[in-house]
């Protein structure tokens, strides 16, 4: 159901309830006043959320209630408000979350998911303002650069397209692409007769987003769609499988992770806690097991057991082990051998923390286990987000979603136009 479709309710009359939605606390007055609050308020769902649980501080039947009360006026069934409910009551119990500063992001993106808003501007510009926080330090370092070179009517010459690649370079967008970006500047600059420094800003803007791929969005047609996970040490892997995990879970299929890592004793254990939170299945073998072994018997295990999706965690290696990197190659091949066209997808994990280092990555990743995904993660701590540029430029590859954080809601679909936004100003753009 979408979202502005599903606004007709609040505008046209009371919200539709039925029987088996659980009852509100203090009656009807309540319920009346909140769905006026709700009427009246700006049709978003965080501004909805702050209405509903205005005075709910703590777990427990008025969060209930107040829940199943915007659900009803979203027009949600009731069986599947009761299922909403009730899966999120057994997900808080597991967390042992008590206040609702706690657990409200993951209340909302688990709202946003089932009410379809993925799309939804509010999900924009919330995916906005995360990267463009993340992104101050990047920022401030294009935007201080971009006004002091815009500013004043300055002639566009030699010295002015040399300034501006070093902006960029020094906001991390990497040489090469910085090269290139100026010049393609340069010469629409000419082309169009641009003088004044905001139809040039706007130039510029459009050139960032013309660099970004857009992203795949396949699904395999013989199930389960096997996910390749790799990259170098620490970079967020297993984190990011549990963060994409967690996503097709609640957006309703049956999700198996397998730990490929057999490295580390600890990495089988903590995909394990990561699948128990998400509500997914599990597949190991141990510690100093063959990878290859365990991905081919989680294929086995997916196939028999009807998963939709297989997700294959491998232990992190830096790309210049060659020995390492031909590893993945036989688990690729393995893969392959056990179910056609597998793995589907293969995607490399990179820290946008790690600088041009990344591009060294990618390049390898992508000749021996044929990466064809990015994913960049800790975008929120960074004041290289221009990496994103670099790799983006230099590579046919695109990046699909980017890690703003350490919980499993902190994983968002990568929006090109919002991240040059963020990167250029850091204003939503509507
Ligand atoms: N701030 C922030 N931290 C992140 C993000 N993604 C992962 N992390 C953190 O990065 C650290 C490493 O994450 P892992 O998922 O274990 O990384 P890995 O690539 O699986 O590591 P190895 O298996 O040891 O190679 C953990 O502390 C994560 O919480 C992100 O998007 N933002
Ligand atoms: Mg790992």
């Amino acid at each position: 159901m979408g979202f502005f479709s599903s606004l007709g309710k609040i505008f046209s009359g009371g919200a539709a309830r039925t029987s088996s939605a659980p009852p509100l606390l203090s009656g009807s007055v309540e319920e009346e006043d909140l769905t006026l609050a709700l009427r009246a308020a700006e049709p978003r769902l965080s501004v909805w959320l702050d209405v509903v649980l205005a005075g709910v501080e703590t777990p427990g039947p008025l969060l209930w209630s107040r829940l199943s009360l915007l659900l009803a006026a979203l027009e949600t069934p009731g069986e599947e408000r009761e299922a909403f409910v009730s899966a999120f009551q057994s997900w808080l119990q597991g967390m042992e979350y008590t206040r609702l500063e706690d657990f409200r992001s993951e209340l909302q993106y688990r709202l946003a998911l089932a009410l379809d808003l993925e799309d939804e501007e509010d999900e924009r510009s919330r995916l906005l303002l995360r990267i463009s926080r993340g992104l101050a330090k990047t920022r401030e370092r294009i935007a201080l650069g971009l006004d002091a070179l815009f500013a004043g009517g300055r002639i566009l010459d030699a010295a002015f397209w040399e300034e501006l690649e070093e902006v960029l370079i020094f906001a991390d967008v990497g040489v090469e692409a910085a090269r290139t970006l100026s010049g393609r500047l340069r010469s629409r600059a000419l082309r169009e007769g641009i003088r004044d420094s905001g139809a040039l800003r706007e130039a510029l803007r459009e050139e960032l987003c013309a660099v970004f791929k857009p992203a795949r969005r396949i699904t395999a047609l013989n199930p389960p769609e096997v996910i390749l996970m790799v990259g170098v040490n620490g970079v967020g892997k297993t984190t990011t499988i549990a963060k994409l995990c967690h996503r097709a879970v609640l957006q309703g299929k049956k999700v198996l992770l397998a730990a490929g890592d057999t490295f580390r004793a600890a990495a089988v254990e903590q995909l394990e806690i990561w699948a128990g939170r998400a509500g997914a299945g599990f597949y190991a073998k141990g510690e100093g097991a063959d990878p290859a072994a365990v991905a081919f018997e989680a294929v086995d295990k997916a196939l028999a057991e009807g998963y939709d999706t297989l997700f294959v965690d491998t232990a992190g290696r830096l790309h210049t082990k060659t020995n390492l990197m031909e590893e993945l190659v036989k688990i690729r091949r393995v893969l392959g051998r056990r179910h056609p066209g597998a793995p589907h997808r293969v995607i490399l994990v990179l820290d946008a923390t790690s600088g041009q280092n990344a591009l060294a990555q990618v390049k390898l990743f992508r000749e021996t286990a044929k990466a064809d995904e990015i994913i960049l993660t800790k975008l929120d701590g960074t004041a290289k987000g221009g990496i994103a540029v670099a790799v983006a430029s230099r590579f046919n590859l695109p990046i699909s979603f980017v890690g703003l954080g350490e919980k499993l809601e902190d994983l968002r679909p990568f929006d090109s136009r919002a991240f040059v936004g963020a990167l250029l100003d850091g204003q939503p753009r509507r």
